[in-house]
């Protein structure tokens, strides 16, 4: 029997404060690419987004704008909804914190964790970002203009009310201990070692709801009481795979293989998370990536500076898929990224028009031309073909190798090296000479070079789908044979070809 293999991939729920911006689509982007990689080679796949709709910022952006919060987080989860459609991601399920299925999860975990002696009734007192929703100590807090600020810049006021906490302090030992058993749990290693000593600092209970305010999920038995926002948010997770009911058809996908997050929400995720889940008795996701941080030609991306990134904008002036390319490219995910018009220009002109999009041309151009559009036949091995033929044939198990380590950017230098060597075998062999001299040569060069664009349009389909799909026509490779498996399996000789036409357009005069 062989035994089903699975993968659930999340991104952060994001908040309705406002509308979806390139950090937003980067996150979903890259969840996307490994779902439809991990689909590729042949697993069944959760792939989980949405929206983070209660707590305080987003109840002040509701009021700011004369709106009921309900109507409101209609209106902007929608905008998230309108991405994921305008990117191409191939969610599976997109959840709202809204919804009657989320907040029935929150409740039952919630009562999970009073049965099991997790919570208690206190008083919370201390400084409170509502832009980051988070609790800050009197140690992190810095004063500018009379004003008190959280290591990440936002204000903090102080807050006093009560509250019902979650015994965190209690489980900074079985944290540590937990990080030690599963050294690939947080990702980059960076971030794993800043959160190992985060938590050996000492952990102090956490406070878990809030009663200034109403927008959330009442806690059950006391409604005076909503559930603090992460954790209604983080149970979001489980709420989607049938939380708590572990019968559920999909909950056989628990636990998480990766929440992809930005390191803005690491903490959360890797400390918080963990902790409540194992407090409640339920297994914990295996994988937490945090990714970097996108600023703009430089620049943080704010609002207030007025240069925030609209994906939507970006997609309509460079196309969909030399963006998906590009944002994955540029940076090694996980480090900080700056965001520039001219490198992406760069990329899309040097990386796609010319590497990629030459190299296929050229190469079905010549068998238009010269074969009659048919798949050439292959002649005499000859030592020369090894170079391009044993790079085309790693190249899967290469990507799988940096995709299962989320090294995107890896990934598609290990793609682009392989699109080079093809650019510089397909000079030395000349095919084109080839014509009056040796036309079984001639057809055995541009066969192989039909295989490695095969195998590089096919690793590429996740990143860019729409094209690939197109680049895979133009190759005569029939639907079902996209996989990474039917690799191992040749088109049969003469297989008609289509004429080709340009995949990429070079960008000449960037309106920057
Ligand atoms: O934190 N660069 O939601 P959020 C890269 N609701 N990524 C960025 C970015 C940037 N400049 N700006 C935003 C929340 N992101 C919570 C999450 S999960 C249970 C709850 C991305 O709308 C990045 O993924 O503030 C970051 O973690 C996320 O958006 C924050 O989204």
């Amino acid at each position: 029997m062989t035994t089903e293999r699975r993968c659930y991939l999340t991104t952060p729920i994001y908040y309705v404060n406002d509308k979806p911006h390139i950090g937003h689509a980067y996150t979903s982007l890259a969840t996307d690419v490994l779902a439809r990689w991990k689909r590729m080679s042949g697993y069944q796949v959760h792939f989980l987004t949405g929206t983070d709709e209660h707590g305080q910022k987003v109840e002040k952006a509701a009021e700011a704008r004369g709106m009921d919060p309900q109507a409101f987080t209609d209106q902007v989860s929608q905008a998230f909804r309108d991405l994921a459609v305008t990117m191409n991601f191939s969610n599976d399920d997109f959840i709202r914190t809204t919804e009657e299925r989320h907040k029935e999860a929150c409740v039952a975990l919630w009562k999970r964790l009073e049965e099991k002696g997790e919570i208690y009734l206190g008083a919370y007192e201390g400084w409170y970002a509502v832009r980051d929703e988070a609790f800050y100590g009197p140690d992190e807090i810095t004063e500018k203009d009379g004003q008190k600020f959280a290591p990440t810049g936002a204000p903090v006021e102080w807050v006093r009310e009560p509250s019902y906490f979650f015994r965190l302090g209690a489980w900074q030992e079985r944290l540590l201990e937990f990080y030690d058993a599963n050294p690939d749990f947080i990702a980059p290693q960076t971030r794993r070692n800043e959160v190992v000593s985060f938590v050996k600092s000492g952990l102090s209970d956490l406070s878990i709801s809030r009663t200034s305010f109403k927008w959330g999920v009442k806690v059950p038995g006391d409604e005076a009481h909503v559930m603090y926002v992460w954790v209604d948010a983080l149970t979001n997770y489980i709420t989607a795979l049938g939380y708590p009911d572990e019968n559920a058809a999909l909950w056989k996908f628990w636990p998480a293989d990766v929440h992809f997050v930005g390191k803005d929400i690491l903490r959360f995720h890797t400390i918080y998370w963990p902790a409540l889940l194992m407090a409640a008795g339920l297994p914990t996701p295996k994988r937490v990536f945090a990714h970097g941080w996108w600023t703009n030609e430089g620049q943080k991306i704010s609002k207030s500076l007025g240069n925030v990134i609209d994906p939507v904008a970006l997609v309509e002036q460079y196309g969909l898929d030399p963006v998906r390319f590009f944002l994955l490219r540029e940076v090694p995910f996980g480090n900080d990224g700056d965001f520039s018009r001219k490198s992406l220009v760069q990329r899309l002109n040097s990386e796609l028009a010319n590497d990629l999009g030459n190299l296929a041309q050229r190469t079905l151009s010549l068998i238009q031309k010269n074969c009659e559009g048919l798949l050439p036949t292959t002649g005499e091995p000859d030592p020369a073909d090894a170079e391009l033929l044993d790079a085309a044939a790693a190249l899967p198990g290469r990507v799988d190798e940096a995709l299962n380590r989320q090294a995107f950017h890896e990934a598609l230098e290990r793609i682009q090296a392989v699109s080079r060597l093809g650019n510089a075998w397909i000079d030395a062999q000349k095919p084109w000479s080839l014509k009056k001299t040796d036309l079984v040569r001639m057809a055995s060069v541009l066969r192989h070079l039909h295989t490695a664009l095969r195998a590089l349009a096919t690793v590429l389909q996740p990143f860019m789908p729409d094209t690939m799909e197109r680049m895979l026509d133009q190759l005569a490779v029939p639907a079902d044979a996209r996989t990474l498996d039917a690799l191992a399996v040749p088109l049969p000789d003469g297989t008609p070809l289509p004429p080709p036409s340009p995949l990429f357009q070079k960008i000449l005069d960037d309106a920057v």
